[in-house]
């Protein structure tokens, strides 16, 4: 028990006393905030009363879109009108404010106060608030999640949390190139995330097996690359409409797209739809299958290095974040000194388009723009190449495989995913300490944590949840919560609470036996 649990048990039980000798039933305002908030709040302190959402209650907003998002979910589930206000908050109300906040929230932070006369949360900025109102939905009942009108009470405890991220990178990836996701189905797991304060989306959108984003320069990656997927479905691709409606739409839940184009390798699509792309001249035939490490743009032909800047050229113009992830990961048909060069070059070629260069950590083999972040997909927690980089100023994110991929199985009887970096059961995903895995990447070479989803098995948005779900939560704690919260047997009954959640969303998850998975999960 961590000394926040203790004095939480302490208060707890000193309202029972209380309420013992004044000899009356244990008073409504004696409650504790419940361990119920994933990922854990920086702190949590029980007292006074309870705030119960009125049917005549009033929600104000300093954010219009923050307000109207929350109002969009309350309404549904509680069928109550909840008129949304700007301006001073009036009792009985929800409160969402950009003034007031203590400075120790910073830029993602928020404080939430919560009594009989109303709910305030206080921010200093969107994001914040955003995250604050996360919080609350936790605090309430799971029905709030329900498209449907359900009965209440809707009883918010009373108390004060106070919360801000221990990593400014808090990622979940999606690989749509194994199997493609439509616009609609991209923006489902967004929502997803955003439940559990992720805020950045890596879009792998180019593989062997499919070409995902229409590049104006070069329209046969998408029309032709994109027309298949693992296993010869038909595939598909995102107009640049459409990839910049999911940045929209991830924008509107605090959440930045980071969009991968894997190379030099992972470009089989790319090379058939081309042959001039190729070394030889000739275009292999597209693929379908789900080996790795065989294909590799051509290092030595100089129309790569056009081609590079012209993808990348259009896919930042429509990227309104930092970061183009580069892939370089198992470049395994590129000879080592290609390999260094190509990404020397490729760096270069982002930085010229005004960004900051993501790549697998295989890219630490080349010399790294300082700018550059690493990340970190091994099974070992040693990794020279990646130290080395981190003693030189590059940043990591966190990925080790047998912790954070989302796309091993859970034991030797999930249905979907893979087995190469072992089976990862909710414990597992949630035991580990990215601030201090990796042998010298430690303190501020840590940017933070991601959860890779690959797609080789995946098809269905049902996959991506039952993958996803309880692990991606664990995640997303170990990104968000200080490492003083880290407790294993507290964090179970946090993300048991969040079954009732995900059932009432339809979410479906596996129902990990490491879990206590309360009644009507
Ligand atoms: C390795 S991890 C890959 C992907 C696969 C994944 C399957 C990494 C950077 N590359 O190409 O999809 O394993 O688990």
């Amino acid at each position: 028990m961590t000394p926040r649990h203790t004095l939480l048990v302490l208060l707890a039980a000193l309202g029972l006393v209380c309420a013992g000798v004044l000899g009356g039933a244990r008073p409504a305002e004696a409650a504790a905030l419940p361990n119920t908030v994933v990922p854990a709040p920086v702190s949590e302190v029980a007292g006074g009363s309870n705030f119960t959402l009125s049917a005549s209650a009033t929600l104000t907003s300093d954010d219009a879109s923050i307000g109207g998002y929350l109002a969009g979910i309350l309404r549904a589930s509680t069928g109550y009108a909840l008129p949304l206000t700007v301006g001073a908050a009036t009792p009985g109300s929800i409160a969402l404010q950009l003034t007031g906040a203590p400075g120790s929230v910073g830029p993602e932070g928020y404080q939430l106060t919560s009594d009989a006369s109303g709910v305030v949360i206080r921010a200093q900025q969107p994001a914040g608030l955003f995250h604050g109102v996360q919080t609350l939905l936790q605090l309430l009942p799971p029905a709030v999640m329900s498209t449907t009108v359900r009965s209440g009470p809707w009883t918010v405890p009373g108390g004060t949390v106070l919360d801000y991220p221990r990593f400014a990178y808090r990622g979940a990836m999606l690989d749509v190139a194994r199997h493609f996701f439509t616009v609609a189905q991209v923006e489902r797991y967004i929502d997803e995330l955003a439940l559990y304060k992720i805020n950045y989306l890596h879009l792998h959108l180019s593989d062997d097996q499919g070409w995902r984003i229409a590049v104006n320069s070069w329209p046969n990656l998408a029309a032709y690359g994109g027309s298949t997927e693992v296993g010869g479905g038909a595939g598909g691709s995102y107009t640049q409409a459409d990839y910049s409606a999911i940045v929209a739409y991830a924008a509107s839940r605090y959440m930045t797209v980071v969009p991968e184009i894997d190379m030099p390798g992972h470009t089989n699509a790319a090379l058939a739809s081309y042959a001039q792309l190729n070394c030889d001249g000739v275009a292999p035939a597209l693929y379908t299958g789900t080996n790795v490490g065989f294909s590799s743009l051509c290092v030595s032909l100089p129309l790569t290095y056009t081609f590079v800047d012209q993808v990348v050229g259009e896919l930042a113009a429509l990227t309104p974040g930092p970061y183009v992830h580069i892939g370089g990961d198992e470049a395994g048909s590129t000879p080592l000194a290609d390999y260094t060069s190509f990404i020397d070059r490729a760096q270069q070629i982002v930085a010229d388009h005004g960004k900051t260069v993501v790549g697998w950590h295989d890219i630490a083999k080349a010399s790294l723009l300082p700018s550059s972040v690493a990340q970190f997909w091994g099974t070992t927690t040693t990794d020279s190449s990646v130290a080395a980089a981190a003693a030189q100023g590059t940043r990591v994110i966190m990925s080790p495989a047998n912790k954070a991929y989302l796309d091993m199985k859970y034991t030797h009887k999930t249905k979907l995913g893979q087995t190469w970096a072992g089976l990862i059961e909710v414990n597992t995903a949630y035991g580990w300490d990215p601030g201090n895995y990796l042998t010298g990447v430690t303190g501020p070479s840590v940017m933070g944590v991601e959860g890779p989803l690959w797609t080789e098995t995946i098809v269905t948005s049902a996959d991506i949840d039952t993958m996803a779900f309880p692990r991606l939560p664990a995640l997303a704690e170990l990104g968000w919560s200080p490492w003083s919260t880290h407790d294993v047997t507290a964090f179970d009954q946090r993300l048991g609470a969040q079954g009732p959640r995900w059932k009432t969303m339809g979410i479906t998850y596996y129902k990990s036996p490491q879990i206590t998975w309360p009644t009507g999960s």
